[in-house]
């Protein structure tokens, strides 16, 4: 037997599609109203959903439809149509013995049809109520992938029966609290940030210095150890000239000893690191015996909020070594889903100092408050 949902606008437009794909033998065993999947469902009208059963030896040969469309219920198909042939041949049997003795009344046929329909109809209800539990699973998964967070990181919550999708929210909104914490930074002394090639550490750099220096009225001095990339000393140079703030180019250990005691009357010395492939265990040892030398305060990793989620894996796998304390999540604004968020707090356990929403220094850089992450995590909210 093949069983098919439908979600329709209304009954015709069941029929005709009922009709017209599974043939005019195909029978509608169940209906109901839902939502359409989806976060953005929840705003549209309700949605029919329609099932529709067809016999195997009534299957269209010409009817193609995708294998994954049809809903795996053999186990309890199989059990009706075992019993459905067992009634059969049994009441055959009581037909055929009887003729020379007694003759079935058809009050006794009566009856066992009454049993076997009675067990049929509770067997197709089951059949139905694990359809509706199957159909709970795949919007709470549609809805994750969605909003881009990994199903691994809310395994707990899967194991769990829930009736709707709001209930699942409600678990995971406490998930998203015990996992995304946010560090109101006040930062001081020497604050390192390290992390992957272009995810913006410069610019977060400029962006924090320009906070620093200009709002809070603070002694700001810059380093940059990356003299690797061309251009990049000039980039942080001009921020610096703008700002009028004191600015080091640093290549050598000596150097950056040096340029730290130049520094010492500064609050703050913001220092810029040369971006590293996570995946190069070397560049990242090389890096760590700067960062050894200077002894901060505060070492953030940098990571863009675009990241995809196996990426995450391999970043923070690399950069552990480095010891960072603290996350700065970068290009928020380039993104529709903010599972990542979550992912990379969960992944991490690290607690958030800031995110970036855009190139402009040094306006678009926060700390943010932790009901704005979960809205952008629960796509409740979007940066535009
Ligand atoms: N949309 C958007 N772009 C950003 C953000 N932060 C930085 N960028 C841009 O990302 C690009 C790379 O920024 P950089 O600051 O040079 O990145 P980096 O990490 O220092 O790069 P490397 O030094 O090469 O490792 C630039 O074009 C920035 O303007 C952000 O929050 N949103
Ligand atoms: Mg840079």
């Amino acid at each position: 037997m093949v069983i098919k949902k439908y979600l329709v606008k209304d009954m015709n437009e069941a029929l005709t599609r009922i009709r017209y794909e599974m043939g005019k033998d195909a029978i509608i065993i169940s209906q109901r109203k839902v939502k359409k999947p989806g976060i953005f469902g929840y705003f549209k009208p309700k949605m029919i959903e329609v099932t529709a059963a067809l016999e195997n030896n009534k299957i269209d040969p010409n009817w193609k439809q995708k294998k994954n469309d049809e809903i795996d219920i053999n186990e309890s198909i199989n059990s009706i149509k075992k019993l459905m042939k067992d009634k059969t041949k049994e009441l055959n049997n009581n037909l055929e013995g009887s003729k020379e003795e007694i003759a079935v009344t058809p009050a006794v046929i009566d009856d066992n049809i009454k049993d076997e329909v009675k067990e049929i109809k509770e067997l197709l209800n089951k059949v139905i109520k694990n359809t509706a539990k199957e159909k709970e699973e795949d919007d709470i998964l549609s809805y994750l992938r969605e909003i881009d967070v990994e199903d691994e990181l809310v395994e707990e919550l899967l194991s769990k029966d829930y009736d709707n999708l709001d209930d699942f929210k409600e678990d995971f909104k406490k998930l998203i609290k015990e996992n995304v914490k946010i560090s109101n930074e006040n930062l001081q002394g020497k604050v390192v940030l390290v992390g992957p090639t272009g995810v913006g550490k410069t610019t977060t750099i400029a962006k924090l210095a320009g906070r620093l220096a200009l709002i809070d009225k603070k002694k700001v001095g810059l380093i940059t150890i990356d003299t690797y990339r061309i251009g990049a000393v000039d980039q942080l140079r001009t921020y610096a000239e703008i700002m009028n703030i004191p600015f080091k180019v640093v290549i050598t250990l000596k150097e950056m000893e040096n340029a730290v005691e130049e520094l010492k009357d500064c609050d703050i010395i913001l220092i810029d690191t040369t971006g590293r492939s996570s995946k190069n265990t070397m560049q990242i040892s090389e890096l760590r015996a700067f960062i050894h030398k200077i002894t901060p305060d505060n070492i953030m990793l940098v990571i863009s909020g675009t990241t995809k989620n196996r990426d995450i894996d391999i970043i923070l796998a690399g950069y552990r070594e480095l010891n960072y304390e603290k996350l700065i999540i970068t290009k928020l604004d380039e993104t529709t889903a903010y599972g990542s968020i979550y992912n990379i707090s969960k992944k991490s356990g690290k607690t958030i100092a800031y995110i970036t929403t855009g190139q402009n220094v040094p306006d678009d850089i926060k700390s943010p408050a932790f009901d704005e992450l979960e809205k952008l995590i629960l796509g409740e909210d979007s940066i535009c």
